[in-house]
């Protein structure tokens, strides 16, 4: 089998994604999600004018190969942009390969580990209250895992939390958005969202909460000896990782689970963090970390670490990567929870799927190869539309982490 062609989508049904179609002289299709919220076109520019050239006439079997091939033999190595590029390609080949054999991807990863995917969702609300009034509404749908955030008093809008009572969109159309932010506010008001989620919902349900890279160390340790009482299942993105170092200082004060890895794109963004045991989660997801290929290798990696996955699943991945994390998930044996945050309505008939939601787990399907196909003439209705993630600045102007 030869890949003859490649073509780069971009579509944008509530937000945009980009879609990458592998096609063999077989007649045989493979999909890959190339999304990188906000630098969409960086990523379509790389795959068309560096990437897909070199593509043709190869064997879409040698996945490992073609990897390397676009990791080594570039020279410019890692950056959210390659690997997501290197991703796209790298999801499509699995799912050339599964479909031609005929299997579910997760049979060529491992086979089943598990019954199904445990997930988490998002629960969250302009004020305690309401908040707590969101999780109720997610436990009756069935989640035992759910993420909480709040709007912090004295702070006017709170990433993560809906404007107006509706869901929260990591990215709003036109030029970013400029927010304003106070760490002192932020770290006393959590603890008493916790306290009452407890107060009212006991030991039902596993509690997260992200504080989306805005602490610095100090601060974080401070924050996760505040939630101990509370037990979370993890404390995701502490403080922004470019120093794991840094998380030593948050583990030696703290016993409370941390996670962190959603912008991360090469397993060397996490060494440190892994092998020193300092964190329990790592969020890496398929789209940014360069595929499937060096996602396995991350896990295997993580397993003698006690270290387990939580791979990131906003809305801002597409149905393709939610696809390839499912299978990842179904056949690693150190597999921790999955993000679920469910797509607009107008997503799902653009990439038709088989993995299913039910009862707060999902499931990868038995659809050969990833088990996604993507509408191009329905994806066609809906073009692009810049959009970005908001700024964050802090009360005396100063930019601060996003
Ligand atoms: O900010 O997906 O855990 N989920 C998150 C998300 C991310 C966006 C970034 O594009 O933190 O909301
Ligand atoms: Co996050």
């Amino acid at each position: 089998m030869k890949i003859t062609d490649a073509k780069v989508f971009v579509s944008s049904p509530s937000r945009n994604f980009v879609t990458l179609k592998l096609i063999t002289d077989e007649g045989i299709h493979g999909l890959g999600d190339a999304t990188l919220n906000g630098r969409e076109k960086a990523v379509v520019a790389y795959l068309q004018d560096h990437l897909v050239p070199c593509l043709i006439d190869r064997d879409p079997f040698q996945s490992e190969d073609i990897w390397q091939y676009f990791y080594r033999g570039s020279y410019w190595r890692r950056g959210p942009v390659t690997m997501t590029a290197i991703a796209a390609i790298d999801m499509a080949l699995w799912d050339l390969k599964a479909k031609s054999l005929n299997v579910p991807l997760y049979q060529l990863l491992g086979g089943k580990s598990r019954a199904s995917v445990q997930v988490y969702c998002h629960a969250t609300g302009a004020d305690i209250e309401a908040a707590v009034d969101d999780v109720g509404r997610h436990i009756e749908q069935g989640y035992r895992a759910i993420r909480v955030q709040s709007g912090v008093p004295g702070i006017a809008a709170t990433y993560g939390v809906g404007k107006q009572g509706r869901k929260y969109e990591p990215a709003q159309e036109g030029m970013p958005e400029e927010c304003v932010w106070s760490t002192s506010k932020y770290l006393a008001h959590v603890p008493q969202l916790f306290r009452r989620l407890r107060d009212v919902y006991g030991d039902r349900i596993e509690l997260l909460h992200d504080a989306h890279h805005r602490l610095t160390p100090i601060e974080a340790a401070r924050l996760g000896k505040d939630l101990e009482p509370f037990r979370l299942l993890w404390l995701e993105d502490p403080v922004s990782a470019e120093l794991q170092e840094g998380f030593r200082l948050i583990r030696r004060h703290t016993v409370t689970p941390l996670a962190v890895g959603e912008v991360f794109n090469s397993v060397h963004d996490c060494l440190t963090l892994i092998t020193e045991q300092l964190v329990d989660y790592i969020r890496m997801t398929v789209v940014h970390g360069g595929g499937i290929t060096p996602i396995m290798k991350l896990a295997h990696l993580a397993e003698p670490y006690h270290v387990r996955t939580g791979f990131h699943g906003a809305t801002d991945l597409s149905p393709i990567t939610m696809a390839a994390a499912l299978h990842v998930n179904t056949a690693i044996n150190n597999f921790g929870i999955q993000e679920h945050m469910p797509h607009d309505p107008l997503v799902d008939p653009v990439f038709r799927h088989g993995y299913t939601y039910e009862a707060g787990s999902m499931l990868p399907g038995e659809e050969p190869g990833l088990g996604v196909e993507y509408d191009e003439a329905l994806a066609a209705q809906y073009p692009y539309r810049p959009a970005y993630l908001p700024v964050n600045r802090r009360e005396d102007g100063t930019l601060w982490n996003w």
